[in-house]
């Protein structure tokens, strides 16, 4: 029997706003968190995932950065020019079958500080076109509200999401665009991996660490996160209200450890760490705080402020749908002394002996997936969507300008078949997989353009040189293939 995935699977590719846009001034666009985040040539590897330090920003380093235009080490404030370039993007994932496209709005461009009471029209149009861009060819548009780009005067007047306003404002956020895009979009998603606030505090809470005593941060870092969990439920209330046929879905980071041994002591270790994964999950699905978090806060002495009203608004407004990043698995172990480490998604994992690593030393597991995807729908029995999945690599341009990228085939038809066997093998509810990246674009974590995801090809450099154009990879036309079979060709073989 032929092997294909159920129809209407939604195939398609993600990105985001801070990434690919460019365009960090244009049309009344605010500043936001992503166009002060320095471009860091490491050449130590053990940091090359240390994305707190990496992205640890102090307000001198911001003022810096506001004394210049220059974009060469603030890649993000050129992205790869997607703002002018959209058509011809959006032409080429048409190309390839897109059902999906996964993008984000970047909240400064319609709200430049975050705290303005009217919106900015230009920035509203800008993703409307967008919009309509991928409706004219069936492309299912699915839209994430927050992706690592709170608005720099948010963080520099109010603190970012520490301060209780930032519900308000991002509600208002909220409310324009959902009457604005209503009946155009139907899937949404509110905040981009919700936990990775706990490790880039900066990128997704807003959070300025200097400013705050060291021995509070941590405490500080959970009361933004009860401020985010609060807004993305209200979020989903104001959504539903508006357009009741749409989906909203919460996106967080599957991280999967394994026990490094046996040991119960390394099972119990790893069992404590899915939890520290699971908590951000467990409270949109279940529109409350698991109890073992909430013991978490009180061992520490944390306070965290929340109201009734706050634990009311989640309860009443669970996610109808979860969607998450799979990239990597890594190990832990209750004493990891002298255990061989090595650089995951945005941390730092003990190595598996039994798996390969990309070039960043992210370590390289399908099978991880399927496992991921059997834990996530167990316990949650909720429609699953796999929102960021891919190879991050060094490509090279050959003299007859092919890009043969076998690896990146190789990673990503070995995740689909994880995929194929958990839905038809484990009965996971699956119903989309946008790969991430599927243009080149900036890394989050060190805004490289050499860290490269794509299906196509951008011709920058790590320092803003290039010519932007845009090359299909061998890539691009084996996943052409694979949408149109509806995943048949990943069996091919
Ligand atoms: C996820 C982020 C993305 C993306 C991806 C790859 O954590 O949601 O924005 O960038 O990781 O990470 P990197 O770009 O650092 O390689």
């Amino acid at each position: 029997m032929k092997k294909i995935f159920p129809k209407d699977f939604l195939w398609g590719g993600a990105t985001a706003a801070n990434q690919i846009e460019g365009a960090w001034k244009k049309d009344g666009k605010g500043i936001s968190a992503a166009d002060v985040h320095l471009f860091r040539d490491i050449k130590d590897k053990t940091k090359l995932n240390n994305v707190h330090e990496n992205s640890d920003v102090t307000d001198d380093m911001i003022m810096k950065a506001l004394s210049t235009d220059d974009t060469s080490y603030y890649p993000k404030r050129h992205g790869i020019d997607y703002y002018h370039h959209y058509k011809e993007d959006i032409a080429l994932f048409v190309e390839m079958g897109f059902k999906v496209y996964r993008f984000s709005i970047a909240w400064s461009r319609i709200f430049p500080n975050g705290d303005d009471v009217l919106p900015n029209e230009a920035g509203l149009e800008f993703y409307e076109k967008v919009i309509d861009e991928c409706l004219k060819y069936n492309i299912e548009p699915l839209i994430t509200l927050s992706h690592y780009e709170p608005p720099l005067t948010f963080i520099q007047k109010y603190n970012g999401w520490y301060n209780r306003k930032s519900i308000d404002f991002f509600s208002n956020y909220v409310t324009t665009v959902i009457n604005r895009y209503k009946g155009k979009v139907k899937y949404w998603v509110t905040f981009n991996e919700i936990d990775s606030i706990i490790r880039h505090p900066f990128m997704t809470g807003g959070l300025i660490e200097s400013r705050f005593a060291p021995e509070k941060f941590e405490e500080v870092m959970y009361q933004a996160m009860h401020h985010q969990f609060v807004a993305s439920a209200k979020a989903i209330e104001i959504i539903h209200k508006v357009d009741p046929s749409s989906q909203v879905g919460c996106m967080v980071t599957k991280l999967t450890y394994y026990p490094f041994s046996p040991r119960p002591e390394d099972v119990l270790e790893q069992q404590r760490r899915m939890r520290k994964v699971y908590c951000f999950s467990d409270t949109q699905v279940f529109g409350e705080y698991p109890k073992y978090l909430l013991l978490d806060y009180k061992n520490k002495g944390f306070y965290i402020k929340m109201t009734e009203d706050d634990l009311a608004t989640m309860k009443a407004n669970p996610v109808d749908f979860v969607s998450f990043s799979y990239y990597q698995t890594s190990c832990v172990a209750a004493n990891p002394d002298g255990l061989e480490t090595t650089a995951a998604n945005t941390t730092i994992g003990i190595k598996n002996p039994y798996l390969s690593s990309s070039q960043w030393g992210w370590q390289i597991d399908p099978t991880g997936l399927r496992i991921a995807l059997v834990d996530l729908y167990d316990r949650y029995r909720k429609p699953l969507f796999i929102a960021e999945n891919g190879l991050g690599a060094r490509d090279v341009v050959e003299k007859n300008g092919e890009i043969n990228d076998d690896y990146r085939i190789d990673y990503l038809k070995q995740h689909m078949k994880a995929m194929y066997q958990a839905i038809y093998e484990d009965g996971v509810d699956l119903f989309g997989y946008t790969a991430w990246g599927p243009i080149d674009l900036l890394s989050n974590s060190l805004s490289q353009m050499s860290k490269r995801y794509g299906m196509i090809y951008v011709d920058l450099d790590d320092y803003g040189n290039g010519t932007y154009k845009r090359y299909r990879k061998k890539s691009f036309y084996w996943y052409r293939d694979v949408i149109h079979s509806n995943g048949a060709s990943l069996f091919e073989d």
